[in-house]
């Protein structure tokens, strides 16, 4: 197996995780439809052009911000590159510059990345995960999987895209300084203005404590 991304740990188990904040909000599961907005001429739901596309396998491994690793998840789904060339250009028409991407999802959360990023070919629309339905603590009905940037670009519970000529100025996930543009994870793009390996300080301690809020939460139901 090769090595873990610089500055990450492997954990044995894959925990549910996230922002504190969003470990209460539980969206129900639900048929994967997806709703396609922001700077284009036709707003679009799309359901059965989804089902359409081709389906692909991707073994990829997670790795978060805060310095866990989790590998080797077998997800499915369709490429997020076909879904764009195949259903958005034709069914929703994006105006020219467009090169920005939202995703909107059921619990408020809502990352971005360049679509120069998610074009690249294993970028995933996934809605299973090793073999089953992904379960809703993994992102049910439909999660974006982007493997070269860190988990908390990988949107959960997607229900929009959002298209967009600009960067959004609003804070999709976070402060500013901990929402990378890109967040590759090969080149420790962790946060703004601080290196990579000096945030691995700052976020390691958060690791076991978010986790056992994020399962106590789930708990709960
Ligand atoms: N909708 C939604 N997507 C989300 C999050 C979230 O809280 N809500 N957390 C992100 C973060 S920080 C990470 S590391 C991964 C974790 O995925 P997992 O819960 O399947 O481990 O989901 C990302 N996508
Ligand atoms: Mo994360």
């Amino acid at each position: 197996m090769t090595a873990l991304p610089p500055g990450q740990y492997e954990l044995a188990e894959f925990p549910r995780f996230g922002l504190p904040r969003y470990a209460g909000r539980r969206p129900g599961a639900a048929r994967a439809r997806l709703e396609i907005r922001g700077d284009v001429e036709s707003p679009r739901s799309v359901d059965e052009e989804l089902r359409a596309l081709p389906r692909v396998k991707l073994v990829a491994d997670l790795h978060c911000v805060t310095t866990w690793s989790f590998r080797s998840i077998a997800w499915g789904g369709v490429r997020f590159a076909d879904f764009y060339q195949r259903v958005v250009v034709p069914v929703s028409r994006p105006r020219p510059g467009v090169d920005w991407v939202v995703f909107h999802c059921q619990d408020g959360y809502a990352p971005s990345l360049p679509l120069q990023d998610l074009l690249a070919p294993e970028v995933l629309l996934a809605d299973t995960m090793n073999g089953g339905p992904i379960p809703i603590d993994h992102g049910a009905p439909l999660r974006l999987v982007a493997p070269a940037h860190y988990g908390y670009k990988s949107a959960k519970h997607l229900q929009a895209v959002e298209l967009r000529r600009d960067r959004p100025a609003h804070r999709g996930v976070a402060h500013w300084l901990i929402d990378h543009p890109r967040a590759r994870v090969a080149l420790e793009e962790r946060g703004r203005i601080f290196p990579g390996w000096l945030l691995r300080y700052a976020y390691r301690p958060l690791v076991r404590p978010t986790i056992r809020r994020f399962r106590e939460a789930s708990l709960r139901g």
